[in-house]
């Protein structure tokens, strides 16, 4: 007979983690109630302390895209445990992934493998300025590129669910070289590398961004971004720690044709185990200490568990291109049948879609920037969360979030989906 559920984990948590988690967008502090504690997990199902069953949107926040614990991941895992967990020495296997990732992506002759989204994209951040002598940067509102200094300046994911503008202990030394304008607004970047010419080092964008929801580059937008870039000699830095190998092999830089020259990995690198990357050309990659004087380092980089966890994933994923077709055929099947069912409920929504990532906005406007994506009514998405969660549909605590689709979802599964959704608006909506 078990002893604890949620609630009482919970309460406990809280004596001894800051909010009970140990990251704050798991709190569902904006959705409101207890957080649920999950036991375990396997292809497209959660299972909490509760002993309640859940179709799993979130895939851990997208690494999971062939679902929980699977096979041959976990396999691999068990049997280079026995070998030990670490060795703080090169091994082959990250030659082998360092060599599978280069035969996947493009513009990657160098990469580093760190552990996390946050350490990569800190460390490409870094790599720009050492490699143009240049402090400032460009970031858009609303994408989040993981928790270092520089990048909590309206930055989108847990500090757009909880409106954190500024963050206490962000010295204005740290903020006063990030520049940020909204997304999709190239007229404003253009402004920007007009008023700070010569001194910006990089911009760094979520190609699709996933952390005000899923919002789509519009046309012609990153094609800008990189012509600008070139002109002006400032590092253009992908942030694809989501749609790395989600939206396609080749991810982002794939699905849009457009080069990157430093390209950030995470989630679905490691399947799940903690790992982050950075990479692009030589000639940018070649200061990144010991090559050069960038310095950069971890004790737990290209950990070899890690490692075996996200390269054979990755692996999987190479060797089963049509993996991407199916995963965005089921999700093309979701958008079409939420789009029936909120239109018939009369609820004002617009639904963004790209690849396997999506996200329902309940508002009467395109949803297009981190201004639109909060002006939605997100209370609203707050109640729907948790009519879908007692529907046994765990969506994103958060309206500021993609959804992640995994390949082991069924039909059945999406109609089931559906099927809540209906049942959650009539149940909202009267
Ligand atoms: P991590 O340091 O959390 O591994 O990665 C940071 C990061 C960087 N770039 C992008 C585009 C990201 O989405 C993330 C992390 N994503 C959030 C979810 N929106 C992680 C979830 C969390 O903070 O717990």
């Amino acid at each position: 007979m078990k002893t604890y559920n949620s609630n009482t984990l919970f309460d406990r948590a809280q004596l001894s983690i800051p909010g009970g988690v140990n990251s704050p967008v798991r709190a569902f502090k904006s959705v409101g109630g207890t957080p649920i504690f999950i036991e375990r997990a396997k292809g497209a199902y959660l299972y909490d302390a509760d002993g309640n069953k859940y179709i799993d949107y979130i895939a851990s926040w997208g690494p999971m895209i062939l679902g929980h614990a699977h096979d041959p991941v976990v396999k691999a895992i068990q049997a280079k445990a026995e070998g030990s967990t670490s060795f703080g020495a090169p091994t082959l296997l990250e030659i082998e992934m360092a060599e599978l990732i280069k035969s996947m992506t493009k513009n990657v002759d160098l990469i580093r493998m760190v552990s996390s989204g946050t350490e990569a994209c800190m460390s490409a951040l870094r790599l720009a300025r050492g490699y143009t002598g240049r402090n400032k940067f460009i970031k858009f509102e609303g994408c989040y590129h993981g928790h270092a200094d520089a990048f909590l300046v309206k930055a989108g994911s847990g500090l757009a669910t909880f409106d954190i503008q500024t963050v206490p202990g962000i010295t204005a030394g740290v903020s006063n070289d990030t520049l940020t304008c909204a997304y999709n607004d190239i007229e404003a970047v253009k402004a920007l590398v007009a008023q700070h010419k010569g001194e910006i080092a990089a911009i760094i964008i979520e190609p699709v961004a996933g952390n005000m929801g899923c919002i789509l580059p519009l046309p012609g937008f990153v094609e800008s971004l990189r012509e600008i870039c070139t002109a002006e000699g400032i590092v253009f830095i992908f942030d694809e720690v989501m749609t790395g190998f989600r939206l396609a092999a080749g991810g982002a830089q794939e699905v849009l044709g457009v080069d990157a020259d430093l390209v950030c990995y995470g989630k679905v690198i490691g399947a799940g185990m903690p790992v982050g990357a950075f990479g692009g050309k030589k000639e940018i990659m070649s200061h990144i200490a010991p090559l050069g004087n960038v310095y950069q380092a971890g004790t737990l980089s290209g950990n070899p568990l890690a490692m075996i966890a996200g390269y054979t994933l990755l692996h999987e994923l190479k060797a089963n291109p049509n993996l991407y077709t199916e995963l965005a055929a089921k999700t093309e099947y979701l958008h079409k049948g939420l789009q029936a069912v909120v239109e018939a409920s009369g609820k004002a929504f617009t639904i963004n879609r790209l690849g396997s990532m999506i996200s329902v906005h309940f508002s009467n406007t395109p949803v297009i920037d981190f201004a639109t994506a909060a002006a939605a009514d997100n209370a609203f998405f707050n109640q729907f969360f948790h009519a879908m969660l007692r529907r046994g549909v765990y969506l994103p605590p958060s309206a500021f979030e993609s959804w992640f689709l995994n390949n082991a979802l069924s039909y059945e599964d999406l109609d089931a989906t559906i099927a809540a959704a209906k049942e959650s608006l009539e149940e909202l909506l009267g």
